[in-house]
């Protein structure tokens, strides 16, 4: 299958690409490298050390087969990703090219907006490159949990649907589940779920949609061939999500950091998953399409106080709750259905010691590299 991987550089991009070329598919990577440049504009990068993109691409070629890599700002450069669309006519397109950070998007003004401007843009293009060059590509987009926020109002979190009863008329309808994002980055994808609708509803666009929870962990089978195929490993406030940053936190004697009473539960995914739920996405069309499909890409539930009582019993490491910098609700219950990418072949990895103890064997041999001053750069909103 020929596809595009936007945002082929990025944590979850980079992988996802090395995988479908082991399973041999024909990859394109279509990326504008923003991510490197955020590591200079937060003052921070990531703990593993990451090769240049022409390193990855021929670290690629010798190990696991044929990639190809096209620079293309998907926001700012709709007529060259149409060309691109044009060039190599895809069968699927995986959508990574997002800013993906909820406290990077409340840092300001700039940062409110960039994220906007960029995700927003980025969505909308790629609907209309399928729209001009060919209608039955199959859009793989990556969304978020966080669209749906973070509670038990309406029971166990649906996939994507909320099957409700209207009072006047006493029918049973499905809706898109009513959104409730925690910062202007979920917010973008909440939006993107609109466009979503729309360009499946006027055009019959093909098009999947995954609810991803937070990620943790850093390789997965293929990262491991070469160094110069690792993945990044975030630990700052700002990119750095919650598991590995902990992770890291304690692997260089800092004290594991929780955000309020730790009372926030989350849904979680570790990365060799969200490679494998892409694959499932990608390699099972949806034959129906009268509507968008929605999974969730979730493995398990757990609460951040329980994450970070198993890091410090493991590790030796303190717990230290600080003011919360979020506003989300201090405590919440969370049970979220998986059944879509189950029924596909999903087996869920759960936490695990060896694959804890490979994250730490990495956080701990690249500590050095840890800023303090980068633990707890947060704003607050
Ligand atoms: N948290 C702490 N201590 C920390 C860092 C975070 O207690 O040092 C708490 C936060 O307050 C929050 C939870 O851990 O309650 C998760 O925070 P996070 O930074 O790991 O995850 P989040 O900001 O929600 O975003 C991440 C990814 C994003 C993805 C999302 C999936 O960065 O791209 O969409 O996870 S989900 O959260 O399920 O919506």
């Amino acid at each position: 299958m020929k596809i595009f991987m936007l945002g082929g550089d990025g944590f979850c991009g980079w992988p996802t690409t090395l995988k479908l070329i082991s399973d041999g598919h024909d990859v394109v990577i279509i990326d504008n490298l923003s991510r490197r440049g955020l590591d200079h504009e937060i003052s921070s990068g990531s703990l593993t050390n990451i090769a240049s993109i022409n390193d990855r691409l021929s670290a690629v070629h010798k190990h696991l087969g044929k990639v190809t890599f096209e620079f293309c700002d998907i926001s700012k450069d709709y007529y060259r990703l149409e060309n691109l669309f044009k060039k190599y006519n895809p069968d699927t397109v995986v959508h990574f090219a997002e800013l993906k950070s909820a406290p990077y998007s409340m840092l300001g003004e700039r940062e409110r907006r960039l994220t906007v401007d960029s995700n927003i843009t980025a969505t909308h293009n790629v609907l209309n490159a399928i729209v001009e060059v060919n209608k039955d590509i199959h859009l793989v987009h990556l969304g978020t949990m966080g669209v749906y926020g973070y509670s038990d109002d309406f029971g166990k979190l649906p996939e994507g649907y909320l099957n409700v009863k209207v009072n006047s008329t006493q029918r049973d309808v499905d809706i898109l589940y009513p959104t409730n994002p925690g910062s202007v980055y979920h917010m973008t994808k909440s939006l993107d779920q609109l466009l979503f609708q729309f360009y499946n509803k006027n055009w019959g666009l093909n098009i999947t949609d995954l609810h991803q929870g937070i990620v943790w962990g850093v390789q997965t089978e293929e990262t491991k061939i070469d160094p110069l195929l690792i993945n990044r490993f975030d630990y700052d406030g700002l990119y750095g999500t919650v598991l590995n940053r902990f992770v890291s936190q304690s692997a260089s004697g800092n004290d594991v950091t929780v955000y309020g009473s730790g009372g926030q539960k989350r849904a979680f995914i570790h990365i060799q998953d969200t490679v494998k739920c892409i694959q499932l996405a990608i390699e099972n069309r949806p034959t129906d399409t009268s509507r968008v499909r929605i999974f969730n890409q979730v493995a398990e539930v757990k609460s951040v106080k329980n994450l970070a009582e198993i890091i410090s019993k493991k590790y030796g490491s303190n717990i230290n709750y600080i003011e919360n910098p979020r506003k989300e609700l201090s405590e919440n219950e969370l049970d979220v259905e998986n059944i879509g990418l189950v029924s596909l072949g999903f087996e869920p990895t759960l936490l695990n010691d060896s694959l804890l103890d490979d994250l730490e064997f990495i956080a701990h041999s690249m500590k050095h590299k840890i800023d303090k001053n980068n633990i707890l750069n947060s704003p607050k909103w």
